[in-house]
């Protein structure tokens, strides 16, 4: 069998799973690109491999590059990690191929649980509930409205090729159907390529419950109880936990059995995620992720299970070591993740270096990373740089420790998802378990807006570093932060909150730069609206910078005239890179 396994991912997954293989004997193999050459991935694994340039199509999807790497390395076997080919079956038979032992599922498997209407043929051959819907593509509005008068408004129309919430249109009445149809197809085919659309009666206030699988070649499948991902916005998870609150242990048996028996019935192998919607106390099959999932670890504190390990080992051709019987369930672990975004701007991308990076730490505290402090996040990839998990005895120990973690988890020189999460665990709906798909736009969406902002200012992005001064009065201490002579510092805490109230030091002192429009995130200038000697509004649309995959708009932050335009089309500029200056008078 394989003793060195490559690695074809990057971030914390990479590093989550050659942990796995060192605990286990095996040799690890990084590919990296350019972009990530001093990645913490390429640092830690026994040996790297270049595989091409940043962009990910020329290097973590490039497959015939993976697999010579592989090659190079002397690897037996190839672990996807989440994300880039973990779900491709062309991949993984190109694998198997070059004689290499995918740590996944067999490329059938994958494509049967591909498509979704596909998938949801499986289900109900194998007797898993499913929101009531067509099991074949429909192909027509007037389809739409017969199957929409059959299960009754309102109807959801998704994408056969589906995922990630594109291609999903509403309808709520019957005049609404041709115009949804049309704008779903037009999404669905330029997301996926795929034109084929079905319908399901849609649920308004479901909670998103998956259950965890894991399966060994021998056609053992167990199942690992579930996780409740409700925490979602754009359809990103934010907050997953295990167990939900909403599961009775006859529920659990119920919705654990009818996964086993859909993962059974399609030949599956590994770990693997079966996701249901979950209203009214009735479970509905959605589709099934075949890789391991970003918050597997939720699961590993509560059954004791090392989900990656596991996969290593039925890849390696063990016989499943447990029964069913044997997996039980252990308290209560909730995992937040931790994103370059700001959730204070809608979360856009927040890229940039991380100048002040600190764990936190302490029983219960996990967190698997792919940062380390003074690194600067490449613009490429995924904004996800943490994943913060607590384990608690029960629910309200693990939200309190979570809270406690949070606290003390200091990161500066970008924003990040912490101040999101605070405001979503100190919600009393949260710690009622009152916690739905609708979470966000419920309950969280005032305060959000309220939010400061962890983006820098001006005066904080020149050489206006402020210092933090140990200060003892009358045997107390204090940590009291001034700014560098002729900087104007804002104070600020490291979780991006600003402090309420209180002394702002420095806030006397004059900026040592000249005011201007900054770039709130780092990433390619796609577009100049700015000229010099212009006069702008407050909030006028200067400039659009592109990072992760996404168009990011750079406003004015307040009206006056633009004296110099410092960037062009095309540069990468730095966060709080200054694009352009105001004029001023004298
Ligand atoms: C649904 C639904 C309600 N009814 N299907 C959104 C993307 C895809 N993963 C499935 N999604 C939904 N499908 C029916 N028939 C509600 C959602 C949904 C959702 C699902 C899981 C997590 C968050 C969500 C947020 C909005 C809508």
């Amino acid at each position: 069998m394989f003793d060195t396994v490559l690695i074809a991912n990057r971030g914390e997954i990479a590093l989550r799973v050659m942990r796995a293989c060192k605990e286990l004997g095996l040799r690890t193999a990084a590919v990296y690109s350019e972009a990530d050459r001093d990645a913490p991935h390429a640092r830690y694994a026994d040996a790297a491999f270049l595989i091409g340039p940043p962009p990910a199509p020329q290097s973590y999807l490039n497959g015939e590059a993976i697999i010579a790497a592989a090659r190079s390395a002397g690897a037996g076997a190839v672990h996807p990690g989440y994300g880039f080919l973990a779900e491709n079956a062309p991949f993984a038979q190109a694998c198997a191929d070059a004689g290499l032992v995918f740590v996944g599922p067999p490329p059938e498997a994958m494509e049967r649980m591909g498509g979704k209407v596909a998938a949801r043929r499986e289900a109900t051959t194998a007797g898993v509930p499913l929101v009531p819907g067509s099991l074949e593509p429909v192909e027509s509005p007037a389809q739409v409205a017969t199957l929409a008068a059959q299960f009754g408004y309102p109807v959801a129309i998704k994408a056969v090729g589906g995922g990630g919430g594109r291609g999903l249109r509403v309808v709520r009445a019957p005049d609404e159907i041709a115009a949804a149809f049309e704008s779903a197809r037009r999404e669905a085919v330029s997301a996926f390529k795929n034109p084929e659309l079905y319908v399901e009666k849609y649920l308004e206030n479901p909670r998103h419950i998956e259950i965890q699988v894991l399966a060994d070649a021998y056609g053992n499948v167990l199942h690992l109880g579930e996780r409740d991902c409700s925490v979602q916005r754009r359809h990103q998870k934010l907050i997953e936990e295990c167990p939900s609150s909403v599961l009775t242990p006859a529920l659990r048996a119920r919705m654990g059995e009818a996964a086993v028996a859909l993962a059974k019935s399609v030949g599956y192998v590994g770990a693997g995620t079966l996701e249901f919607l979950f209203q009214d106390g009735q479970f509905y099959f959605l589709e099934m992720n075949t890789r391991i999932q970003v918050e597997h670890t939720v699961t590993e504190m509560v059954t004791g299970i090392d989900l990656v390990q596991a996969q290593l080992r039925v890849a390696r051709g063990e016989r499943l070591w447990l029964t069913q019987e044997q997996v039980t369930l252990r308290g209560h672990a909730i995992e937040c993740r931790i994103n370059a975004e700001d959730p204070a701007h809608g979360f856009r991308p927040s890229l940039g270096t991380l100048t002040e990076y600190a764990e936190p730490t302490g029983y219960g505290v996990r967190i698997d990373s792919g940062v380390r402090p003074g690194y600067t996040i490449p613009q490429f990839y995924d904004s996800m740089i943490a994943k913060l998990v607590a384990w608690g005895a029960d629910r309200a120990e693990a939200i309190g420790r979570m809270r406690r973690a949070l606290a003390d988890y200091h990161i500066a020189g970008m924003a990040t998802t912490i101040p999101f999460h605070q405001v979503a665990l100190a919600h009393p709906a949260f710690a009622a378990g009152d916690v739905t798909v609708n979470f966000i736009p419920r309950y969280l969406n005032d305060q959000l807006a309220n939010l400061a902002s962890g983006a820098p200012t001006l005066a904080e992005t020149g050489e206006a570093a402020a210092r933090t001064f140990l200060v003892e009065v009358n045997g107390k201490r204090f940590d009291v932060r001034v700014a560098e002579t002729g900087a104007a510092a804002r104070p600020q805490a490291a979780n991006g909150k600003r402090p309420a109230g209180g002394a702002r030091a420095g806030a006397a002192l004059k900026p040592a730069v000249a005011d201007g429009v900054l770039s709130s995130i780092q990433g390619a200038v796609l577009a100049v609206k700015a000229t010099p000697g212009q006069a702008v509004e407050a909030g006028q649309v200067l400039f659009i910078i592109e990072a992760m995959k996404m168009e990011n708009e750079i406003t004015a932050p307040h009206a006056g005239a633009i004296g110099e335009v410092r960037v062009q089309v095309g540069q990468v500029v730095e966060a709080g890179a200054v694009l352009a200056t105001y004029a001023h008078a004298g």
